[in-house]
């Protein structure tokens, strides 16, 4: 299962007591003070890991808790120090402080690392002759992380009008493809390996009439192609399921505009995909005469036409 939006709770470790001690031995009684210093609380660090995909593991844990300090001790021993908690997210993870709504980190590339609460600093043992002090709490929030996969491209459209075989036909991801809408669930990423470069295209579940309201799946995977560069705009120019392409194409702009005007103005690759089918090329002629934009014709099925599509999103990125 995909989630792209979990809460968690951190915790990290306290620091340790400062240590009260004096120095002893068979002809001192009482020496002088030597407690100490109590051993820094642990850090929890967020950490983007490319090989993560989802949150899906922070819904059955999502509470973090870091190592304490140890005490000082006498003879001036420091308190122990434990490991810092590193919890993995996927790459695009941000991540906001619960209480304030604040964005404190955008972990967008790999190995990119927040400490996201820190541990307590450890206590002062009397050996600098004041009194010992007992240790910081480490901090504790709860923050929310807030997934936005990263990709170059994004691929919109009608559900059924082909965008996970076109997916499939040019990188190496192979999402179901099925006659019926909504076979799509959520994001798929694939990469495009070409001679010059090496691209990543998301393809997203499909948008109908209403998505902005929540029809359909709704238009809340939109924001996995905030981020893109690009946007190829699929349509079914063969009309299977009875709808006129131009009208889908105005559907599917008028609900990109509903959800955000980032989204809305993002440049278009439109692609009038099933052109093996009847009816295809004349509605291709129609729908170019209507907009009066460069379109690029394919079937996504027979791998047709995907060269030309290939260079010139090359090129736009
Ligand atoms: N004839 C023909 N059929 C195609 C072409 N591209 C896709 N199809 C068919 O159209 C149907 C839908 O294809 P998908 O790739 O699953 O469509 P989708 O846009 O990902 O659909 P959702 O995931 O439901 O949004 C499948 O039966 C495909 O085989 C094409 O170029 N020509
Ligand atoms: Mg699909």
């Amino acid at each position: 299962m995909f989630i792209d939006h979990v809460e968690i709770l951190l915790k990290a470790g306290d620091g340790g007591k400062g240590c009260r001690s004096f120095y002893r031995d068979k002809y001192k009684r009482d020496g002088s003070p030597d407690g100490g210093d109590g051993g820094k609380g642990a850090d929890i660090v967020i950490l983007a890991d490319k090989s993560l995909y989802t949150l899906y593991d922070f819904k059955f844990k999502h509470e973090f808790r870091a190592h304490h300090g140890g005490h000082g001790s006498s003879k001036g021993k420091k308190g122990a120090v434990g490991p810092d908690v590193i919890i993995r997210v996927p790459v695009g993870t941000v991540v906001i402080d619960k209480e304030t709504g604040a964005k404190l980190r955008d972990l967008d590339t790999e190995g990119a690392a927040l400490v996201a609460a820190r541990g307590g600093k450890g206590g002062l043992g009397n050996r600098h002759k004041s009194e010992a002090t007992l240790g910081e709490p480490g901090e504790e929030r709860a923050v929310i992380l807030d997934l936005r996969v990263i990709a170059d491209v994004g691929i919109i459209g009608f559900p059924n009008s082909g965008k996970s075989t076109l997916i499939s036909a040019v990188s190496n991801a192979h999402p179901k493809i099925a006659s019926y809408p909504f076979t799509t669930k959520s994001p798929i990423l694939g990469v495009v390996n070409r001679d010059e470069r090496v691209f990543v295209l998301a393809d997203i579940p499909g948008l109908i009439e209403g998505s902005a309201q929540g029809k359909g799946l709704g238009d809340k995977f939109l924001r996995h192609i905030e981020r893109t560069r690009l946007l190829l705009h699929v349509l079914d120019m063969a009309g299977v399921d009875g709808r006129d392409p131009l009208q889908d194409y105005k559907v599917i702009n008028q609900e990109l505009k509903f959800y955000s005007r980032e989204v809305a103005v993002k440049h278009q690759i439109i692609v009038a995909n099933k052109m093996d089918l009847e009816g295809a090329k004349e509605n291709l002629e129609r729908f170019k005469k209507a907009i009066r934009k460069k379109v690029y014709p394919i079937s996504a099925l027979n791998k047709e036409g995907l060269e030309e599509l290939l260079g010139a999103i090359e090129k736009k990125i």
